[in-house]
């Protein structure tokens, strides 16, 4: 998908909502668990319910990865219903990845190729030639950390090196790699005071926000810095809104979290 076609979802759903299909067994409704698939069935219903109401789903792999081959299957399973039954939809796979060139072109693969999701996360810490593999793939994404949403941010991020703060560094450095275009950056919602001053470096890019529901950061906060011509923002809440209930009725109280944040975008959207 590129970014053309992704400013057209948000104007036609009046929202930029990412909602984080982060799944703990440990927090679905008991009923789910007596499926064969509990992880799939959770995300499908999830999906079903709020997919009018956002623009992109992002899972983290992380919650994946930890229940292993069955995890694996079930996040593949995820993103073929979601390109199967919602190809208009921004598609994030959150596995913060990156390493010396050869072995980012594979992770690149699996991510963009393999289970075809439209964007992958990606850490900066090993640069260029880390990150590039990733961009050379056509209308994909490659979305860098650049200021976390947790606290550690503020133990390498913030800190100056060279005259200028690391995570201005990542952000300048980044726009003359080969494919640039293609990238989108991660800036935590609890950090909405830093936004103006990351606009002033990436007028245009995208910005993959987590941070608001959980994590206590900000939504108006956020739009009044951080938002850009093509509106620029897609705006993250996994728990805030994956685990509104826990009961039967979890998939529609998840539905009315979600559009409590759709209806607060279309107001500054509308403005
Ligand atoms: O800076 C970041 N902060 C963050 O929370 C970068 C991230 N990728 N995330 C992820 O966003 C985090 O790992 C989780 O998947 C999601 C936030 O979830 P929640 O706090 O809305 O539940």
């Amino acid at each position: 998908m590129t970014t053309q076609e992704l400013t057209v979802q948000i104007k036609k759903k009046n929202s930029f909502l990412c909602i984080g299909l982060d799944v703990d067994l440990n927090k679905i409704p008991k009923h789910l668990l007596e499926l064969e698939d509990p992880i799939f069935e959770f995300n499908k219903a999830i999906i079903d319910a709020t997919h009018h109401l956002c623009v992109a789903y992002k899972p983290n792999t992380a919650f994946y990865e930890a229940y292993g081959i069955k995890g694996w299957q079930a996040l593949e399973k995820t993103i073929k219903y979601l390109n199967t039954n919602h190809p208009e939809i921004f598609t994030i796979a959150d596995a913060k990845r990156g390493d010396i060139g050869n072995t980012s072109t594979m992770y690149a693969k699996a991510f963009l190729e393999d289970l075809a999701f439209d964007s992958v996360t990606v850490a900066p810490y090993m640069g260029k030639d880390s990150v590039e593999p990733f961009l050379a793939f056509k209308n994909k994404h490659t979305i860098m950390l650049a200021l976390t949403s947790n606290e550690g941010a503020f133990d390498f991020q913030t800190k100056t090196v060279e005259g200028k703060e690391l995570y201005k560094q990542v952000l300048e450095t980044s726009k003359s790699w080969k494919n640039s275009e293609n990238l989108m950056y991660v800036v935590g919602a609890t950090k909405a005071e830093y936004f103006a001053d990351i606009r002033k470096i990436i007028p245009n890019n995208f910005l993959l926000v987590p941070g608001v529901g959980a994590q206590g950061g900000n939504l108006q906060d956020v739009c009044k810095y951080g938002m850009s011509e093509n509106v620029g923002l897609l705006i993250n809440s996994s728990r805030g809104i994956i685990y509104a209930s826990t009961e039967k009725d979890f998939a529609q109280a998840a539905a009315t979290k979600a559009k409590d944040l759709q209806q607060q975008m279309e107001v500054v959207l509308n403005n």
